[in-house]
Formats: C-alpha cells, sequence, structure tokens
C-alpha cells in the first residue's frame, strides 16, 4: 500500500506493518529539486561509469554500476539521505551503516524480469536479520517498466530454513501459493524492503529506461562473514572476517556527511 510520511513522522502503525509485511512503500522522499539533481547525475553516472551486466536466458535483467557512492558526490548524498536513512533506521528499530548501493538501470523493450529471489542468503554479514534495502524510484516506474513485486510476510523464516539466493521457495514452499503484491512506484518515491523478504521485478516493456538507486543498509554493529562461493554482494571487502564493517566506506545511515 502507498503511503505518504517523511521519517519523523514515520507512524507507529506503518511501522508495524513494516514487520509483518516485509516491505513499505513511501511516497515522495525526495523533493522534485533533488529528484532532477540525482537523476541527472544518474544518468551520467551510468554512461560514464562501468556497469555490470546480469543477463539471465530470456534477456538482460538490468546493468548497474557498483557503489556509486564511491565515485559520485550526488549519489553518496542520495544513499544517505537524512530522509530516506531516517526511516531505514525507524524501521530496523536500531542504528545503521550504509553497506552498499546499486544503480541499477533496467533497459528497454527487450529486457528481462528480475527473477524471484531473497537478498539476505548473498550478504556476507552476521547480523543479516535487519539488513533493509532502500530502492529509491529516480523515474517513473508503472507496471511496465518493471516495478519490484513482493511476496509480504516471506521474510518470516520457519525456525531452522535459509532460503536460498534464487531459489527462495525451496525452503518455505507454502510460500509459493501467498499473494504477491506488485508495487507502481513515482519518481522520488521509495520501497524499502527487508533483505529476506522473496521479492522480483518486472520486465521493462516501455520505450524509456527504468532507473533506480538500491541502498542497501545493516546493523551498525555487523560483522564481515564471507560465505564460501558467494561473491555477488561482496565484490571488493576490505575488512578480515570475524571484523566488524565500521571503516570509512560503511558510513553511518545517520550521518549527512558520512562519517563513521
Ligand atoms: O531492481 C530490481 O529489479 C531488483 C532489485 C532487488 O532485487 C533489490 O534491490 O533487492
Amino acid at each position: 500500500m502507498t503511503e505518504t510520511a517523511p521519517a519523523q513522522l514515520l507512524p507507529d502503525d506503518l511501522v508495524a506493518r513494516y514487520h509483518r509485511d516485509g516491505y513499505l512503500h513511501v511516497r515522495n522522499v525526495l523533493d522534485p529539486a533533488e529528484l532532477t539533481e540525482f537523476l541527472a547525475d544518474a544518468r551520467a553516472q551510468l554512461d560514464r561509469q562501468r556497469t555490470v551486466a546480469w543477463d539471465a536466458e530470456d534477456g538482460n535483467v538490468m546493468d548497474w554500476v557498483v557503489e556509486p557512492e564511491r565515485v559520485s558526490e550526488p549519489m553518496r548524498r542520495l544513499a544517505l539521505h537524512p530522509g530516506i536513512t531516517g526511516i531505514a533506521e525507524r524501521l530496523a528499530g536500531r542504528p545503521l551503516r550504509l553497506y552498499k548501493s546499486e544503480l541499477l538501470r533496467k533497459g528497454t523493450s527487450g529486457s528481462a524480469p528480475t527473477p524471484l529471489h531473497t537478498d539476505d542468503p548473498a550478504f556476507p554479514l552476521d547480523a543479516a536479520p535487519v539488513t533493509l534495502t532502500a530502492w529509491v524510484a529516480l523515474v517513473d516506474v508503472p507496471v511496465e517498466r518493471g516495478c519490484m513485486t513482493f511476496v509480504p510476510g516471506s521474510h518470516q523464516w520457519p525456525e531452522g530454513t535459509v532460503p536460498q539466493f534464487e531459489d527462495p521457495f525451496a525452503a518455505a514452499p507454502e510460500a509459493r501459493w501467498w499473494p504477491q503484491v506488485t508495487v507502481p512506484i513515482r519518481a522520488g518515491d521509495c520501497t524499502f524492503h527487508s533483505s529476506r523478504l522473496i521479492h522480483r521485478a518486472g520486465a521493462n516493456t516501455t520505450d524509456s529506461a527504468r532507473i533506480s538507486l538500491a541502498t542497501v543498509y545493516m546493523d551498525a554493529a555487523a560483522i564481515y562473514r564471507p560465505i564460501p562461493g558467494m561473491t555477488y554482494y561482496d565484490p571488493v571487502p576490505d575488512r578480515e572476517p570475524g571484523q566488524p564493517l565500521d571503516s570509512d566506506r560503511y558510513p553511518r545511515a545517520g550521518s549527512a556527511d558520512g562519517a563513521g
């Protein structure tokens, strides 16, 4: 369901809804001037930087700039945006750090849907249960441009189960029969989703690219625990296993200047 609420005003019932469903759509986290600035920079980064491609059998799912906040000052400001990080901390109920961002582009007609998956099993983090993603739309993303679809409640894993990254129903077969909620989202809006939630996105069948910034926030005390064979979300580790991720690379979410 769509709601409008600045971070400080995010009422308890919306926080409770996030905990129940595993996601929340918040309208207008960016004002029009911010949106114009961030979209212009996002387009420039996508043109200028090396991108990583996710190709599936049925086409290109999307391509993205890895950690644009490390090369672009506007993207850093967006990843550490006080309104967005304020909501993220309110939803998590504890201090967070930025883990990483991805500047996503789902190409025009011919792109493939983003397959069902759950993020948590891919994160090399001990404190994964509170990890969440803020997915900020920098252009309008109606259903036909490939908006996100969530399986509400699927973040509450049955005791002792750990879904696989790309086969989330294997550990929770009954969730295959749960309702899925597709969330069209306007430019400047944001969805927040738990890293344990099963989600996917549609294909972009329009003639203009879907552009968004997805930023992952983790428990401020998260410990680095690499997963053998899983480097998808762990491309350039700068910590040793067992160490807290508390270097400058992982700034406190509430710090506008990115200070640790
Ligand atoms: O943007 C998409 O299509 C998928 C994004 C996603 O799965 C995520 O941010 O966790």
